[in-house]
């Protein structure tokens, strides 16, 4: 892993190079001011990558100068970890108590960072009157806090989401039962509807846990949702994943196909609530890998930690934070870092068993999706001692189109650049982590180079049937 302080020093030389060109004299100052600023912090790291970097926070904690001081510092975005949802903002109906929700806006505000709203209509954390509430009043009930809360904040907010945690857990890819889901399956159309006619400068997301592995029923169930919505002119312009991880609820090997593939239906894809439990090199290879796909999807716009502080964070004891108790920084916090810089690019590990997830702790329901419809097992590397291979598997089809998705898996000497040809037939102009000419994708200019048996992927909309999966030609 390279320093932070070479890479700063990298920086500096780039930008001192510039700056000679220009006025000898300004060197000085060109060199030390703008290069230590950029870079040297989440936010700015980030900001160089066209991210924002952003954490949730607790509007109580705001006079913790410790917290306030490394919030200020290192975010650039703001998420209310609990001051938003509707039993903080309409505790009885009809009567709305703005003030910490309006303290946390307007600290964010002052100190020039952006608002992620949480949540506008969710199963969970209901005042009591709501939980009491079924049919035609509930979603009256809904609708009008939908366009209470969004017309406060009109303007303020960078993001809603506006319906938080829909779906099931487990294999069913059904809705998740619920008061709000007994009103009817346009009950989120409806909210995002709403919510677009309370605030229509705010991109309006869909946000939901579990969602992270492409292989997993829930995650397919939220992709055909959103595809839908696309295709009927609902208003969704974002997918929030909120990934938490730990041991029972790893971090996918397939993380950066879930990103780009919710990407490629046209929707911003932000993570929304990330935390890993852990602690030294693992947790931050981790935090790592993470970054490294947000960066490598151009439409993946930014990532939020769930928190700011191990001791802030809901699973405090798992210490899944980029900054110990003391707010002093993890090594997680420096792979994030070095990863915005440009430092890192891991190439995730394969999952072991990629379909399975045991025991998620933080689900009432632990998912299992022993038979994943949709996205065959990827194959093992066929070809281990070329120079590589690659695999294509179709990961879902409608009338008129496809979406594939190719692995590219290095073999045992490694390669600097990949081109792949895709099967006779195949028509696409419209491939994400690679380069299309004709019927030969080539890496693109962070993903060519790859170690003895690592793999990276990209994917394609084609057009007309899908081709049967398989083994490509790669070189
Ligand atoms: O559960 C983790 C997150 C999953 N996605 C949606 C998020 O909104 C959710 O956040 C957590 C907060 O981090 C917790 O802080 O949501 C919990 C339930 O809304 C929050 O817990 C609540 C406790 O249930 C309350 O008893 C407590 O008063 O936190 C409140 C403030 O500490």
């Amino acid at each position: 892993m390279t320093p932070p302080s070479t890479l700063r020093r990298r920086r500096h030389g780039a930008r001192g190079a510039a700056a000679v060109a220009v006025l000898t004299l300004a060197v000085t100052a060109a060199v030390a001011v703008p290069a230590q600023a950029a870079g040297s912090t989440l936010k700015d790291a980030a900001a160089d990558r066209g991210r924002y970097f952003g954490v949730a926070i607790a509007a109580n904690k705001l006079s913790d100068s410790t917290y306030s001081t490394i919030a200020n510092r290192e975010f650039n975005s703001v998420t209310a970890e609990n001051e938003m949802k509707l039993d903080a903002t309409e505790p009885s109906q009809n009567q709305f108590n703005f003030t910490n929700g309006d303290r946390i806006v307007d600290w964010a505000l002052a100190n020039g960072k952006t608002v992620r709203g949480h949540t506008l209509a969710w199963h969970s954390q209901q005042p009591g009157w709501m939980q009491n509430m079924s049919g035609t009043a509930l979603r009256a009930a809904m609708l009008n806090h939908v366009t209470q809360v969004a017309t406060h904040y009109r303007g303020k907010i960078h993001s809603w989401d506006v319906v938080n945690e829909a779906f099931a857990d487990g294999s069913s890819g059904a809705r998740r039962d619920s008061n709000l889901q007994r009103t009817g399956d346009d009950w989120i159309e409806a909210a995002f509807r709403a919510a677009r006619a309370a605030d229509p400068g705010a991109k309006l997301c869909y946000n939901d846990y579990n969602t992270d592995n492409w292989n997993w029923e829930k995650t397919q169930a939220v992709y055909s949702m959103v595809r839908d919505f696309k295709a009927r002119g609902v208003p969704i312009d974002c997918v929030g994943l909120q990934s938490h991880f730990n041991s029972g609820s790893p971090y996918p090997s397939n993380y950066r196909t879930t990103l780009s593939s919710f990407a490629a239906l046209g929707v911003d894809v932000q993570i929304t609530e990330l935390d890993i439990e852990g602690s030294g090199q693992t947790q931050a290879e981790t935090y790592a890998k993470v970054v490294a796909d947000c960066l490598a999807v151009t439409r993946c716009t930014g990532i939020t930690v769930w928190g700011l502080r191990d001791s802030d964070s809901w699973r405090s004891s798992g210490t899944p934070l980029l900054f110990d108790s003391q707010g002093n920084k993890k090594a997680a916090y420096n792979a994030v870092l070095d990863t915005l810089n440009g430092g890192v690019t891991p190439t995730p590990t394969q999952n072991p068993t990629p379909t399975q997830n045991p025991t998620p702790t933080q689900n009432p329901t632990p998912t299992q999706n022993p038979t994943p419809t949709q996205n065959p097992t990827p194959t093992q590397n066929p070809n281990p001692g070329g120079a590589c291979s690659a695999t294509l598997t179709v990961s879902s089809s409608w009338p008129g189109g496809y979406q594939g998705n190719v692995t590219v898996t290095a073999g045992s000497s490694g390669i600097s650049g990949w081109r792949v040809t895709l099967p006779g037939g195949v028509s696409t102009n419209n491939v994400w982590n690679g380069q299309v000419s004709g019927s030969v994708v080539t890496n693109a200019p962070y993903n060519g180079s790859l170690g003895s048996g690592q793999s990276t992927s990209f994917g394609f909309i084609g057009q007309g049937n899908a081709p049967s999966g398989g083994t490509l030609t790669c070189s």
